[in-house]
């Protein structure tokens, strides 16, 4: 866990610019980003998937953040997608919880 990317951005051994934070949540912008506005919101503490997280008032604080996200961006109208990839088959590179916040363009379905 010393290790992860991720816990490093949260705590800002790494600094980086939070597009939003909180107590529970940090959420900044993709390095490799696949659509206009792609930003990751993350929780401060380390879950290496979603299928590790055992307190259900970490979904309510990375999906409320997401969506105060969202709308700080302005991107309610037109729409956005969130995405939580999972494990090998589910596409996750990095072993620490995050969502994707994924506009500006029109998102195609279903994923690759
Ligand atoms: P996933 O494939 O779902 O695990 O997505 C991981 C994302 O994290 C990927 O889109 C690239 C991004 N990423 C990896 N390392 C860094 C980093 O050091 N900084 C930022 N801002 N994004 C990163």
């Amino acid at each position: 866990m010393n290790e992860c990317i991720f816990c490093k951005i949260a705590s800002g051994e790494i600094p980086t610019n939070y597009v939003y934070s909180d107590e529970n949540v940090v959420a900044f912008n993709d390095l490799n980003p696949q659509a206009p506005v792609h930003v990751l919101v993350i929780p401060r503490q380390h879950y290496a998937s979603s299928a590790a997280v055992d307190d259900p008032s970490v979904w309510s604080s990375l999906l409320d953040s997401a969506v105060k996200v969202a709308r700080s961006l302005g991107l309610e109208e037109k729409g956005y997608r969130m995405v939580i990839n999972t494990g090998e088959q589910g596409g996750q590179s990095v072993p620490h919880l995050h969502l994707h916040l994924l506009a500006g363009r029109n998102l195609g379905w279903p994923p690759g």
